[in-house]
């Protein structure tokens, strides 16, 4: 019998709506690894479509918090970062994903449907630059990939080539391998396209566009894509399953017709999520 994986997930406890540690917990749990949480804020809620929010920024608690993890000696099959609620966070995050010596995934959590989210510094984008260029993988949706590209956000279909143009812009920031989320092609369908260093071409899986935006599924894919990773999938099946797994949990919300605010009622396939590598 061998122990349990392990992933230190670091993103914002946001107390409603579904997205943050109230996602990557349960999902990285459901999957059969121990999830040690690196919270970098406390919000009331997430901040897309809230307003008036509660919140306090944990960058002062962060080095303590993982100067003990340090002293414990702990290691861990990856480390994940998410939300960072300040770019003093990131040189922490290094850190970590320096000295745990295991899989690294940055999701460059920035922004949604061409908008920054509204409580991040205005230079967050260097820092996650910073982050990307030491990650293994990093998974920015488009809105993420234009900041961090220092180009003009659209959502305008795009051809292959205009998103294996992206990809290599993305992979030259440094990190080894690039899944950009959420991309419209000419047939009306979505792709997540991803590249590794060196590959000669791109891939893509595609899926219907359910035409509904639901905060926190960003958070949804990249928790199942490192899970998957930790579990041993290559990038295809890790990619293929978070993809499926999102899919599922925005078509079985829309029939209840919640708030979109209030997220993917993903706890009614929690259990769909397999413990061990398939
Ligand atoms: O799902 C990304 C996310 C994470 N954390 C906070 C957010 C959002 C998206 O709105 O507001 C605090």
């Amino acid at each position: 019998m061998q122990p349990v994986k392990t992933a230190a997930v670091i993103h914002d406890l946001s107390g409603v709506g579904r997205c943050a540690l109230t996602v990557v917990l349960p999902v990285i749990s459901a999957m059969g690894i121990q999830a040690c949480p690196v919270p970098t804020a406390v919000l009331s809620t997430h901040t897309g479509g809230f307003d008036n929010m509660a919140s306090v920024d944990l960058t002062d608690l962060m080095g303590d918090y993982l100067a003990h993890w340090r002293s414990l000696g702990l290691r861990f099959d990856a480390v994940y970062s998410g939300y960072l609620a300040n770019c003093a966070q990131a040189e922490h995050v290094m850190r970590l994903m320096r000295e745990s010596g295991g899989l690294s995934v940055v999701d460059p959590v920035m922004g949604d449907e061409g908008e920054m989210y509204s409580a991040l510094p205005a230079d967050i984008p260097a820092e996650m630059r910073m982050l990307c260029a030491a990650a293994d993988v990093i998974t920015p949706n488009l809105t993420e990939a234009a900041l961090l590209l220092e180009e003009s956000y659209t959502d305008a279909p795009r051809t292959d080539a205009e998103v294996e143009h992206m990809l290599r812009g993305l992979l030259k920031l440094g990190a080894k391998r690039v899944v950009l989320t959420g991309v419209p092609k000419a047939d009306g369908r979505m792709a997540n396209a991803y590249m590794t260093q060196g590959d000669r071409m791109h891939s893509e899986t595609t899926f219907e566009h359910l035409g509904v935006h639901y905060p926190g599924t960003g958070d949804l894919f990249a928790s199942v894509l490192t899970g998957a990773m930790v579990q041993g999938d290559s990038l295809s099946r890790a990619v293929q399953r978070a993809a499926d797994f999102v899919y599922r949990a925005i078509d079985i919300t829309i029939p209840v017709k919640t708030e979109p605010r209030m997220g993917v009622q993903f706890e009614k396939i929690l259990h769909e999520l397999k413990c061990e590598q398939n």
